[in-house]
């Protein structure tokens, strides 16, 4: 079996403006594992778009992303940073991919059924395809650990799927088993209007989001009018069970301020939402106004987020292009 190098490969997708599910499910705990091993961060503008987006906005949409993940920490000097087409070898390893991996395999994909609705015949093939991408996306640098959300796990699997099918038909031990990690109070967080579904960029309406660029007022007001019942917080996690509103902000507090769930659910056993609602809002604040203002910093000056992201991209097309050729080599592809 080949020993393969630790290395982290994760990434957002432009299709809107960072949310705090965004952060809390994914940069911030990229940012606890920067240094642990050799990470990539990249901003996914390929998959973006798999739904219609303006193309001014998915300009100014990636250098927000990309913002988002510098001012939370991502050091460019440490991790390589950078917008996915600007590498072309995740388009051409995807194509490979979409070629090994089966459409049994995609009908099972959850995330399409949900974006898809009833309207599958009208939407993108690429948006079907996507799980496909992102698996191309990850094995290009041979990732060995995929921190995500909950809600990517299934792609990651798929992701796994795939490799082992290139493997086994071509009989090579080429690509690895990549481990998703998925772990911390904050790994999906909920819409703060209805506890089913999950926070989303392209969500509705604004007030189901916690955006990273919003002001101090307007955080307070959206925990403020955030759905929730009328019992007090209960004195174990347990009480939370069938409460799914209140289980969320609960776990955002957590994930805001570093502990568990539990030791948060110790605090406020017996508190009101007069009480808990207004802590978190002053949470959320103390934590997001720092990043919000230097996101607006790094927003000001877009030719050097734009340099950051060529010079990261460089980088990403050293470690991707021998493994694409290694892979066009197994597959059998002629080259002169
Ligand atoms: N609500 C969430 N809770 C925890 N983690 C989340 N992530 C997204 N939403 C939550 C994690 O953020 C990373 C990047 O996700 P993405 O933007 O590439 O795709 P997405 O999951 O489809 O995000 P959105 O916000 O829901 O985008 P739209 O609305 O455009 O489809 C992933 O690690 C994801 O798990």
């Amino acid at each position: 079996m080949t020993d393969f190098t630790p290395r982290v490969f994760s990434g957002i997708k432009p299709s809107g403006g960072l949310t705090l599910g965004n952060y809390l499910g994914a940069i911030k705990r990229w940012v606890d594992m920067q240094g642990q091993m050799e990470s990539i961060y990249c901003v996914v503008d390929l998959h973006a778009v798999t739904v219609w987006q303006d193309p001014a906005a998915l300009k100014t949409g990636t250098r927000e992303i990309a913002a988002g993940m510098l001012a939370s920490g991502i050091d460019p000097a440490t991790s390589v940073l950078f917008n996915q087409s600007q590498v072309h070898q995740h388009a051409e390893l995807s194509w490979v991919f979409n070629c090994v991996a089966r459409v049994g395999w995609m009908d099972r994909m959850t995330q399409f059924k949900d974006k898809a609705g009833s309207n599958a015949q009208k939407v993108s093939l690429g948006l079907y395809a996507y799980p496909s991408l992102m698996a191309a996306d990850i094995l290009l640098y041979h990732a060995t650990h995929v921190p995500v959300g909950e809600d990517q796990k299934q792609h990651v699997e798929l992701t796994r799927d795939i490799a082992a099918k290139f493997n086994h038909d071509f009989k090579t031990d080429f690509f690895p088993m990549t481990e998703p990690v998925i772990d911390g109070p904050a790994t999906r967080v909920m819409n703060l209007r209805d506890g089913s579904k999950k926070m989303s960029k392209s969500g509705e309406s604004d007030m189901e989001r916690i955006n990273m660029l919003d002001d101090a007022d307007t955080i307070a007001k959206k925990f403020k009018k955030a759905k929730t019942d009328p019992a007090p917080l209960p004195e174990t996690l347990e009480g939370l069970k069938d409460r799914p509103e209140a289980r969320n902000l609960v776990d955002i507090y957590a994930a805001l301020s570093d502990q568990t769930s539990e030791a948060v659910i110790a605090e406020y056993a017996g508190a009101g939402w007069g009480r808990f609602k207004p802590a978190l809002a002053d949470l959320a604040v103390d934590k997001l106004a720092p990043i919000s203002t230097e996101m607006r910093r790094l927003l000001d000056d877009p030719a050097e987020i734009d340099r950051l992201l060529g010079e990261g991209a460089e980088k990403a097309r050293a470690i991707a292009a021998p493994i694409l050729d290694r892979t066009y080599d197994i597959v059998g592809f002629l080259r002169s």
